[in-house]
């Protein structure tokens, strides 16, 4: 496969509602938007789930349009690559940059599949048809409109819910929420806000019976959350730790968690996904797939991610008109009555771009050559 074309664009796209974690408050979605034109027709599209501040990777919105437009986009056009593997060891010399050396890896996953008539799920030999999805839910005011928008949630028929917290938004928070939701599957995501100085504070929620406590400490801290794992009975579970495979053998070596949170853009694309998934499985430690608040396009290479074997646990997998002001691709994205999500099967990444609504939100839109 020759790719002689790229155009990438940078988005953004109001939330619904703020969404705020234990670091920062966001109001909008942003994103960096590909499509690649190969030598024999086929054209393709993949989501960079940039943000717009460094508050999850060090990767923003500029340095990836930088990363992007100066080193990958020009170094991939016109090569032949016979497949996704041979893309990803091209560009191998490059430290870090998950985030955009994912976004290349979904286009050639998408152009790849399109090229069999083939969904990315059938392509990555995925049989599950539909996966379970789980909702995050931000820090609230007051434990009571913490409880009266997981009460909404768990109407909409969410099967397991997720609440962020912080040192001063944690214990009555939850003793609220448990008294409503006793039985609730229910995990606490942190976002790195505690230190092991807490670790007595967070022992204390073992009485809440959570399904884990995800990224209680400093993301470079396998070691902490090592000792801190030792000390709760909560599972822990890793998100913002895990940027490699290499990161993932030395939580395990440790026994920093006893879950992972996979998310297809910070791990660096599907092949990197599926490296962890089995290496993870090879140590008996599950996994679930996470998300970065894409748009359907980003949302749906993570729902056929989502079907792999080694994904136990519902993912962050809620649909995009739950929290943005409006999607970029044409397909209805649904949360059907038993709290799953069904994974596109159309061809490729299995969703069309809605052109109108891509244009509304580009803010800046660069051609390769
Ligand atoms: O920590 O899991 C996180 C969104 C953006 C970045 C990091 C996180 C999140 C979420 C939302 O929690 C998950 C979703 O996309 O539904
Ligand atoms: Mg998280």
């Amino acid at each position: 496969m020759i790719l002689d074309r790229f155009e990438l664009r940078s988005i953004r796209i109001p939330l619904k509602a703020p969404f705020e974690i234990s670091s920062y408050r966001f109001t909008a979605k942003t994103a960096l938007v590909l499509k690649g034109y190969t030598r024999n027709g086929i054209t393709g599209w993949a989501e960079g789930e940039h943000l717009e501040a460094p508050w999850y990777t060090a990767e923003t919105v500029k340095t990836g349009l930088d990363i992007l437009s100066s080193v990958i986009l020009p170094s991939l056009l016109g090569k032949s690559f016979p497949s996704v593997e041979d893309v990803k060891k091209y560009l191998s010399w490059i430290q870090g940059n998950q985030l955009s050396l994912a976004l290349v890896d979904n286009l050639f996953h998408d152009l790849f599949a399109r090229a069999e008539g083939a969904s990315i799920g059938k392509f990555l030999g995925i049989e599950a048809k539909s996966v379970p999805a789980g909702v995050s839910v931000g820090l609230h005011d007051s434990p009571e409109s913490l409880t009266d928008t997981v009460a909404e949630r768990v109407a909409t028929g969410y099967p397991r819910v997720k609440v962020k917290v912080k040192p001063d938004k944690d214990r009555v928070f939850l003793e609220h929420l448990r008294q409503q939701f006793p039985d609730l599957p229910l995990m606490i995501d942190a976002n790195a806000a505690y230190g092991i100085e807490d670790a007595d504070h967070l022992a204390d929620f073992d009485r809440f019976a959570l399904m884990m406590i995800e990224q209680p400490l400093h993301n470079g801290d396998l070691v902490d959350h090592a000792i801190l794992a030792n000390r709760i009975k909560t599972p822990v579970c890793l998100d913002e730790s895990i940027h490699t495979i290499h990161d993932a053998r030395a939580a395990a070596a440790l026994g920093s968690c006893a879950v992972v949170n996979i998310k297809p853009p910070r791990v660096g694309g599907i092949l990197e996904v599926i490296r962890m998934q089995n290496f993870l499985h090879s140590v008996r430690i599950p996994a679930w797939c996470g998300g970065m608040f894409e748009t359907g396009l980003g949302r749906a290479v993570n729902l056929a991610c989502a079907g792999l074997p080694n994904f136990v646990y519902p993912g962050d997998l809620s649909p995009p008109e739950d929290y943005l002001e409006f999607d970029i691709v044409e397909e209805p994205y649904t949360l059907n009555p038993d709290g799953t999500v069904a994974i596109p099967s159309g061809p490729g990444v299995g969703v069309t771009v809605d052109i109108d609504a891509l244009e509304k939100c580009t803010s800046l839109l660069r051609v390769f050559p």
